[in-house]
């Protein structure tokens, strides 16, 4: 759980950068990812910084159920929970994980392949 200074989620969640915020509750924040890679596509974070899905999960607070809840109820909102949706957790380099405080992808609105590249 350590923050650092030029953690840009953090920034997001200080209000020190703009987002399209698209949920907010006392512990988490979901805002539309800067590069959409589908018609939905929300990240959705705790406000707390954790780097990775595992250290989260290490905490045992339930953080991680939330993010899940969130991401769901978004996926009504913005219409497209009926159709499926996919959610997503890199972890580390090679996974593609480029921010290093734990975010959940909420993707959907087209249909998806699989394997992901
Ligand atoms: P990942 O590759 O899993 O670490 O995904 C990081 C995502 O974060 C990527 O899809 C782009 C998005 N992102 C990075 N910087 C910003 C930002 O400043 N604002 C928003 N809204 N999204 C960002």
């Amino acid at each position: 759980m350590t923050e650092t200074a030029d953690c840009v989620f953090c920034k997001i969640v200080a209000g020190e950068m703009t987002a399209t915020t698209v949920s907010e509750t006392e512990r988490t924040l979901g805002f539309r990812d800067i590069n959409p890679q589908a018609p939905t596509h929300v990240l959705i974070i705790p406000k707390t910084h954790y780097a990775t899905a595992a250290d989260t999960a290490a905490a045992d607070n339930g953080l991680l159920d939330e993010l899940v809840s969130e991401a769901h109820r978004i996926a009504e909102e913005d219409g497209v929970a009926d159709a499926g949706y996919r959610l997503v957790l890199n972890t580390g380099t090679e996974a593609g994980q480029t921010v290093h405080h734990v975010h959940c992808h909420l993707i959907g609105g087209r249909p998806l392949s699989w394997p992901p590249g």
